[in-house]
């Protein structure tokens, strides 16, 4: 399953993930190859619980023609071989990929991935950190048959029309597999409304097929206590005969900032939220569809209207969740705590980039997503670092000027980079490393980011509070690492957050307990995070009723 909705009717389409492949460690001439489900993580396989390396995953299938493969995540660096033959190769866990090839011949077809999650100089964003970096083949891998001329991408950008209704701008990208431009009619359909594009030239390669603003009647906004989703179905006729569609979805609703709030559907935001990370004990950063709704029906249960996905993009399935659920979603590109010296590889802008790019591609039609967030903690007290945040900066708006972008900083006093998000955003610790009550962390980081900063009259927000509790260890001092410590922390820190009128909002770090890679953080108690407000095992902690009261406080928005 990569997707919670069709995406084609016509297209064929074999999904390869849902499925066992047979798995091997590059380096074990003698070990026999393992049978095991993809998409899955390697440190779920019996001896592979701490596996750093490579290894290789290969499955058969049957097609013909020219054939597309996606790879929805494939942690951290995978390469592509067709029937022996490398086709590709991607870095990054967390973003998606394909390769296309034409004209295969009729028959079945050996398809290897070669995944490697070794920390390497050329691998600049991933370093032993305070997640874990998982292995494998780990979110969905899909199959399909190309016609010649075919559809690659729909882009819909809502657009609210004065009094009440809406428009939608839409962008038709096809791929032409022919050297010659080739002619066809695109058919568009959301709810009861259809266009026509009739005649495009379309060119050899991937372009910009169609762009047109559309009109629409009858359609009601995405909201978050109503979250209506309507679906774009695009299909694409060569001589009268149809040979290739579409299917997205989306939802209409707008972003805004005013003054210092952010505005959802003209209405000022209140965010009470949790960062999350893609980990379980069963399965690795791997999550079933089910495991992830609920994950999301927890974070409903207690008030929450929003996650944060720290520190990464997250499986495209969560982000179809999301939007059906009513959460806002700020998605992270990937990077988390680097210093100014990991900034300084030279591959370092490049792949963050790269990142930034094809989360954005992907993920543009999420009505969910009301912000972009890159590179938490990082060295954004420096001049290199500084450098580093504008040209993300830069990047997020040539993609898309419908959003604002933030990023979540611990560089207290110090940061230099704050004139250029649009949203000010601090990750703060009262009560658990700093020594000082919530309010008085808030109110001196925001008179220093008024009276100091470029970021003065920004919308500004607390990205991560929290405090560490292990599942299960109660006690009557209520000392730190007891659930009763963490519940009291937490009461404390939302409370005296959300009372301050000046922030928009908070995200509690973390929603559950996540593994941490052992080469930096063995330090960390189970050689986890454990500030959770549910374990890993997503058993609630003392904090989840307290969590739950004080979410659970006020609506979603101002009144
Ligand atoms: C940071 C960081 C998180 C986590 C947290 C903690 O603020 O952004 O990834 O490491 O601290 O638990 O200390």
């Amino acid at each position: 399953m990569l997707r919670a909705f069709q995406t084609h009717v016509i297209r064929k389409q074999t999904e390869l993930s849902g499925r066992t492949w047979a798995f091997a460690p590059n380096n074990a001439a003698t070990v026999e190859a393992l049978n095991v489900p993809v998409p899955s993580c390697w440190e779920m396989y019996p001896g592979f619980e701490n596996y750093r390396g490579k290894a290789t995953y290969e499955t058969q299938f049957f097609a013909e023609g020219n054939i597309r493969l996606e790879f929805k995540g494939v942690g951290h660096f995978g390469t592509i071989f067709i029937d022996g033959e490398k086709v590709t190769s991607h870095y990054n866990a967390y973003t998606p990929f394909e390769t296309v090839l034409c004209n295969i011949k009729p028959s079945m077809h050996t398809l290897q991935v070669e995944v490697d999650n070794a920390f390497r100089e050329e691998y600049a964003l991933n370093r032993p950190n305070d997640y874990m970096s998982y292995g494998g083949i780990t979110r969905g891998v899909l199959l399909e048959e190309l016609p010649n001329v075919h559809l690659t991408r729909l882009k819909v950008t809502p657009l609210k029309v004065e009094g009440n209704g809406w428009r939608a701008h839409v962008e038709v990208f096809c791929r032409n597999l022919t050297a010659t431009p080739q002619k066809a009619d695109i058919e568009i359909r959301m709810h009861e409304n259809v266009f026509f594009a009739r005649q495009l030239e379309i060119q050899p390669g991937e372009s910009l097929a169609w762009t047109q603003e559309l009109l629409l009647t009858n359609i009601e906004s995405w909201t978050l206590e109503a979250p209506r989703l309507y679906e774009i179905n695009a299909v694409l006729s060569i001589n009268d005969c149809p040979i290739d569609d579409l299917i997205d979805r989306t939802g209409f609703r707008t972003v805004e900032i005013q003054g210092n709030r952010v505005l959802i559907n003209q209405k000022p935001i209140k965010i009470k939220g949790f960062c999350r990370h893609e980990d379980h004990p069963e399965f690795g950063c791997a999550i079933p569809f089910g495991t992830m709704a609920h994950d999301l029906q927890l974070i409903k249960d207690m008030g929450g209207n929003s996650v944060r996905t720290a520190h990464y993009p997250n499986d495209e399935l969560f982000l179809d969740l999301c939007d059906e659920m009513g959460i806002l979603v700020w998605e992270e590109n990937h990077a988390r705590g680097l210093s100014e010296s990991t900034m300084s590889n030279p591959l370092f802008d490049e792949q963050a980039s790269q990142v930034t790019r094809e989360m954005i591609t992907a993920h543009y039609n999420h009505p969910s997503i009301y912000i972009w967030g890159i590179f938490n903690e990082c060295a954004s007290e420096t001049a290199l670092g500084r450098e580093r945040y504008r040209i993300q900066y830069e990047l997020i708006k040539t993609l898309d000027k419908t959003r604002p972008h933030s990023s979540a900083t611990c560089r207290y006093y110090k940061d230099i980079c704050l004139d250029m998000p649009d949203v000010v955003s601090w990750n703060m610790y009262p009560y658990w490393y700093e020594n000082k009550t919530a309010h008085e962390m808030i109110d001196s980081l925001y008179n220093w980011t008024q009276e100091e900063t470029g970021g003065a009259g920004k919308p500004f927000m607390i990205t991560e509070v929290g405090a560490g509790a292990i599942y299960g260890y109660r006690g009557q001092h209520h000392d730190k690492w007891t659930e009763e410590y963490q519940a009291e922390a937490l009461e404390k820190q939302l409370a005296e957050i959300l009372a301050y009128e000046s922030c928009m909002g908070v995200y509690i770090w973390q929603f559950c307990d996540c593994r941490v890679s052992k080469e930096y953080f063995d330090k960390r108690p189970r050689t986890m995070n454990n500030k959770g407000i549910v374990d890993e095992y997503r058993r609630h902690k003392l904090a989840y009723e307290a969590v739950k009261r004080i979410f659970s406080g006020e609506g979603n928005y101002w009144t």
